[in-house]
């Protein structure tokens, strides 16, 4: 039974996993789900990123969007903006929101994060172990210029949602994950993964940001088995969201190779690249990073499947030299 791990943001890395476990159906796949992105609404803690693998792997995604519940009503949300009461510019649907009311109520009984998390997958059976990289609060912050109050800092949910990632970004701060732990499973998983996956989430707010709960990075660097990633970056671009403009905040160069290279061989062993990049392995292999260039644009379950196979190939290849 292959042990495989793979760290996880939002939509992009739902969707890959939802191929891994189609290349991989007999795989033991535990998910270390990014929760930086979370944001406190109405009195009730949202975690998107969680949701999306959770919705996505269990059946419940609204598929065109990437995140949020399938055949969704807006009532309460409706209501909430004619009682005054904002932030309009989330949408939250009713369907979802009984996720974080189910969650909410939960962590205020005490349960921590982790918990509550298996206890949402119960009724969502994902195929996979879902767990939060920590069960302490974190919250990415992204720095910008406004007019009305110079430099300051924004929720990431603002900054994407509300901005579009309109306005650059100077600075992406992940709150709290200095003083986070690991969540209960996280470490041990690591340490007993046969390979360990990066899919093409967000390099920034999504893997960095689990990187970022110390003890994460390092466990996966000494964990002494094959690291692949898959590059979210196709011609110098992201498919989706944002990657460019914080990638940007951090001095990384929107390409395939400048990722790699951002991770860094320390801790990745193979990267795979789009086709439209194979001018980029030569540079990534010349980091000591194994690189190969096959099609990662995930226009389906078929697509994102063969995507998985060649990660597991190149993690066979890596293990094997
Ligand atoms: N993304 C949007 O672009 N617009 C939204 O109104 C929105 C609402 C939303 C509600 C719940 C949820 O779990 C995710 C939601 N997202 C929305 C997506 C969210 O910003 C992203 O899933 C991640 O945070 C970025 O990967």
């Amino acid at each position: 039974m292959q042990r495989i791990v793979v760290l996880a943001g939002g939509t992009g890395g739902a969707r890959f996993l939802r191929g891994l476990q189609q290349a991989a159906p007999e795989a033991d796949v535990t998910v270390i789900g990014n929760t930086g992105d979370d944001i406190h609404l109405f009195g009730l803690k949202v975690c998107p990123d969680l949701d999306t693998v959770m919705y996505t792997l269990g059946g419940g995604i609204h598929e065109q969007q990437g995140w949020g519940r399938a055949d969704e009503t807006f009532a309460v949300k409706e209501e909430l903006a004619a009682y005054g009461v904002g932030p309009e510019w989330f949408g939250l649907g009713d369907r979802d929101f009984a996720t974080h009311i189910v969650r909410t109520q939960m962590i205020s009984a005490g349960y921590p994060l982790s918990a509550v998390t298996e206890a949402l997958c119960r009724r969502w059976q994902p195929g996979v172990r879902l767990l939060p990289m920590t069960d302490d609060r974190v919250e990415t912050h992204v720095l910008i210029d406004t007019e009305e109050d110079g430099r300051r800092a924004v929720h990431f949910q603002e900054y994407w949602v509300r901005l579009r990632a309109g306005v650059p970004a100077h600075a992406v701060v992940p709150v709290g994950a200095d003083k986070a732990t690991p969540a209960p499973g996280v470490l041990e998983a690591i340490a007993e993964a046969d390979v360990i996956l990066f899919p093409p989430s967000n390099p920034v707010v999504s893997i960095g940001t689990i990187l970022a709960v110390p003890g994460i990075r390092e466990a996966i660097a000494e964990a002494g088995v094959p690291v692949v990633g898959l590059s979210p970056l196709i011609g110098g671009g992201p498919v989706h969201g944002m990657a460019d403009k914080v990638l940007a905040a951090i001095g990384v160069e929107s390409t395939a190779a400048a990722v790699a290279q951002h991770y860094g061989s320390g801790l990745l062993d193979g990267w795979l690249v789009d086709t439209v990049d194979a001018d980029a392995v030569g540079a990534v292999e010349a980091d000591g990073i194994r690189c190969r260039a096959v099609p990662l644009l995930m226009t389906g379950p078929g697509t994102t499947a063969a995507m998985a196979r060649e990660a597991l190939t190149l993690a066979g290849e890596v293990r094997a030299a």
